[in-house]
């Protein structure tokens, strides 16, 4: 069975964690993905967090399977003409390196659509044009400047990160989404084109319930928000709900049996409308379907802290496993607070491939989160991230043409390898 992508070939200039999730993505879907890095260095990740020494961090390894590795000096003349020939072979270049950086090594886009007009040129950035466009940035710079910090947390508490990487992570889908768009306007254009995707711009757009809410304060309070339950005035902007729901069915996370040990024995609890009284026979509250405090949502609105706090305490007398099952008879929206390690035990995840064991050389055998996406004609697998400059020569010889000889010379020249003299010093 063929994969999507097969057939699109990808020069990957990426690094760290947005611009990999995007190509990994794309070489899940079958795309021929050959990651360029520095001779000798790599990829800076492949260094970090590292859990075993000197061996691949699973930083990297997770954000890099199905690539190859090609190691090239952009900044050796050789080396440039080597990229100047992927350009030519390649559909699409993603980058997400500072501003100006490809720029610097001579791979302006009217260079690049001077070699190959069909090249589709993506690249991640922090911001987009305006003051900050020169800015470096990382994951938690987008959450806080995107609009997901100052919506996230308790309102009496300050602005929290999320440890979803909806900056960085978020921003590779925007951007794999973006290349795959522009992949389908060249069949028809015959044209390349530039794909940007700024991190502040993703995040503004996960975050886009939260400016809607903005545009209805000044129509009155957020009724759904528990501080308007409380009598807390609203101010100018988006306060912080805490753990409400946020969208027009109130939600909560309410404690669990064993929660006093067990920091994640939690579950979020949903009081949809169309399930109210099985909600209230649940809880033992029967009276609640009928009483004009409780049985339509708008009177329910300004008691929601009354009512979760009820709800909790039928909630404390189960597990959250236990809860799910009950309500799940009924159709009460609900989920248990599942935490990475009950994530990874999960046999029905590592039976749809979304959680996968993957082998590797020097690490051995490792759990990674496989391809979210399904494809039922096309599905993909989770092959090993390669090692450092581990395909160059394959690259070279097989993609580019150069022969034997040239491949030597340009090791020697320090074009896809550190120079003995230099790595000596
Ligand atoms: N050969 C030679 N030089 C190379 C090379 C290669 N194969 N690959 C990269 N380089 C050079 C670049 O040319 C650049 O050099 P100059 O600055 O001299 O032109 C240099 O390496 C470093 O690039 P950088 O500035 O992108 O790297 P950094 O570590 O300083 O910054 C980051 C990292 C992520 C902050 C920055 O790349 C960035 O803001 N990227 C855009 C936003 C982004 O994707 N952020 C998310 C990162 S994941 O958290």
């Amino acid at each position: 069975m063929g994969k999507a992508l097969e057939g699109v070939r990808i020069l990957d200039f990426t690094h760290v964690q947005s611009g990999p999730t995007c190509t990994q993505l794309l070489a899940w879907f079958g795309a021929d993905v050959i990651k360029v890095e520095r001779p000798g260095v790599g990829d800076i990740t492949r260094g970090q967090l590292q859990d075993i020494p000197k061996v691949d961090s699973l930083y990297f390894t997770m954000l890099n399977h199905n690539k190859r590795s090609i190691t090239i000096d952009s900044k050796n003349k050789k080396g440039l003409e080597i990229l100047e020939r992927l350009v030519k072979t390649c559909d699409v270049l993603v980058e997400n390196f500072a501003p100006g950086a490809l720029d610097r090594m001579g791979l302006t886009w009217e260079r690049i659509q001077e070699l190959n007009p069909r090249m589709i040129y993506a690249s991640v950035k922090g911001f987009g044009p305006g003051p900050y466009e020169d800015c470096k940035v990382y994951e938690n710079v987008a959450q806080c400047t995107g609009g997901s910090a100052s919506t996230t947390g308790f309102r009496d508490g300050p602005p929290l990160v999320t440890g979803a990487q909806i900056g960085d992570s978020g921003t590779g889908l925007h951007l794999a989404l973006g290349i795959v768009t522009a992949l389908f306007h060249r069949t028809h254009s015959g044209k390349g084109q530039r794909v940007t995707c700024a991190m502040q711009d993703s995040v503004l757009n996960l975050a886009r319930v939260k400016m809607r809410d903005q545009q209805r304060l000044t129509h009155g309070p957020l009724t759904e928000y528990s501080q308007y339950g409380e009598g807390i005035p609203f101010g100018d902007a988006v306060p912080r709900a805490g753990n409400d729901s946020g969208g027009g069915q109130p939600g909560r996370i309410l404690k669990c049996k064993g929660w006093e040990t067990d920091p994640n024995a939690y579950i979020y609890f949903i009081t949809q409308a169309p399930v109210w009284e099985a909600i209230c026979d649940v809880i033992g509250e029967p009276e609640w379907k009928t009483h004009p405090d409780y049985a339509k949502p708008p009177a329910r609105l300004p008691r929601l802290n009354q009512i979760f706090a009820r709800i909790e305490q039928w909630t404390m007398t189960k597990t959250k496993f236990e809860a799910m099952e009950i309500l799940n008879k009924y159709d009460i929206p609900c989920g248990p607070i599942l935490s990475m390690k009950e994530l990874a035990e999960d046999k029905s995840l590592l039976a749809t491939g979304t959680m996968v064991e993957v082998d590797h050389p020097t690490r051995g055998k490792y759990l990674s989160v496989g391809n979210p996406v399904k494809l039922s004609a096309s599905p993909s697998d989770v092959r090993r991230s390669p090692l450092l400059g581990e395909h160059t020569e394959e690259i070279l010889r097989d993609v580019l043409g150069y022969t034997a000889e040239e491949v030597t010379e340009l090791k020697t020249v320090g074009a896809t390898e550190v120079r003995k003299k230099e790595a000596a010093e």
